[in-house]
């Protein structure tokens, strides 16, 4: 059986995410999208409710498995023996951090692959900052992010 892993903060997740995860479960049996949980950054949505949108946008992909993890990305990997990391590519700025991550992965585990998708089109400027930002402005979100997602960031902002 074929893992991948999408890792993320998902803080919210868009459309851009959805997109390389729809097209991810066309590519193995099981997709796991991970939430990092200790990250850093200080994000908007708890991640209860970066869990709970992720459910909801993906309940009609059969094989996506929603979860979260803390620490480093390769020992959760190991514990859920998944094959394959999946990250999306948008522009050049992702290029230089990804690498960074995809060598460092690759260091502390060499049987450990990162696979690169690249972003389509439409999506390619999208980033979750970039909605956040336009939200609290009272920017328009119109498909940027589903439906679910536009109604938690109103939430948010209100
Ligand atoms: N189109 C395509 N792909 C996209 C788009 C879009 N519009 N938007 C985002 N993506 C991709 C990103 O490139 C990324 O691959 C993924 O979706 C998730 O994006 P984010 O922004 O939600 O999440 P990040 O980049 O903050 O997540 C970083 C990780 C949590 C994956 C990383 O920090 C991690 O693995 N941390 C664990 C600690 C660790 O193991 N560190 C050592 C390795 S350096």
């Amino acid at each position: 059986m074929k893992i991948a892993v999408c890792p993320g903060s998902f803080d919210p997740v868009t459309n851009g995410h959805l997109d390389i995860i729809k097209r991810t479960s066309k590519l193995v049996d099981k997709v796991i999208v991970a939430v990092l949980y200790n990250s850093g950054k200080t994000p908007l949505f708890t991640v209860e409710e970066r869990l709970e949108l992720l459910r909801e946008v993906t309940k009609d992909i059969p094989n996506v498995e929603i979860d979260c993890f803390s620490g480093l990305l390769v020992n959760y990997v190991k514990q859920k023996n998944i094959n394959v990391i999946v990250k999306g590519l948008r522009a050049i700025s992702d290029f230089e951090y990804e690498l960074q991550m995809a060598l460092t992965n690759k260091k502390l585990n060499p049987e450990l692959e990162t696979m690169f998708m690249m972003t389509s089109g439409e999506y390619s400027y999208l980033s979750s900052s970039i909605v956040k930002e336009v939200c609290k402005f009272h920017g328009c979100i119109d498909g940027l992010v589903p439906e679910v997602v536009k109604k938690a960031l109103y939430k948010k902002f209100k």
